[in-house]
């Protein structure tokens, strides 16, 4: 088996949905975590400046959605056909935008601004999250083809970072949403994991 390094800054956010594949998978790697300290030495030395970065064999690679679909498709989470894994991309490409409109509001450093955004992010939040459960009420309590894939881990493994931008549980209101919550996270992988990972602010 070739030897995995995840490189990531001390924090869950977008190094956890690799984390989760990595231990549902049972695959062995280095979770790397440097001190931020550190980031402007280690910047340089990354593909394209920013991280996560996963080395395979000493190999870099960046960007966290493409390296969980590469570790999904090991472990058989990537859907059984084509259109599934289309829908699964679309699901997980539909997180990232809720991520980054989240994103968008709390790291605003104009105070002005960020008031703006925060009522723009008051109206999208709940728009995105209401279709999202709808999703999976249809779906058999999973986000694609009534079985568990990468889109349901991903969303799991971000919602403590989206939660921490948002100041308030997401998906409060929500009740297929926090099904498949607590289905993702009573996996004995994922379990073990959440138990045994170092305790982040998010
Ligand atoms: N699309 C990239 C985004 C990566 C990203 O935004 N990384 C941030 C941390 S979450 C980063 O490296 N920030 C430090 C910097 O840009 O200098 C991914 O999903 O991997």
């Amino acid at each position: 088996m070739p030897t995995y390094k995840l490189t990531y800054f001390p924090v869950a956010a977008l190094g956890e949905p690799i984390r989760f594949l990595f231990n549902y998978a049972g695959i062995p790697f280095e979770d790397d975590r440097f001190n931020r300290d550190d980031w402007p030495k280690i910047k340089p030395t990354t593909p394209f400046g920013q991280v996560p970065v996963l080395e395979v064999d000493g190999k870099k690679v960046a960007q966290s959605v493409a390296i969980s679909r590469y570790l999904a498709k090991k472990c058989g989470l990537a859907g059984k056909d084509d259109w599934e894994a289309l829908e699964i991309d679309s699901t997980v490409d539909t997180i990232h935008d809720v991520r980054s409109k989240l994103g968008a509001y709390h790291y605003e450093t104009n105070e002005e601004v960020k008031a703006a955004k925060e009522k723009l992010a008051k109206e999208v939040v709940p728009f995105y999250l209401e279709r999202l459960d709808a999703q999976v009420k249809k779906n058999g309590g999973y986000f694609v083809g009534g079985a568990l894939s990468w889109a349901d881990l991903t969303f799991v493994a971000l919602l403590d970072y989206l939660n921490f931008m948002w100041k308030s549980d997401l998906i409060e209101k929500y009740d297929n949403l926090k099904q498949l919550k607590e289905k993702v996270l009573s996996l004995p992988a994922i379990k073990s994991w959440v138990e045994k990972r170092p305790k982040t602010e998010c």
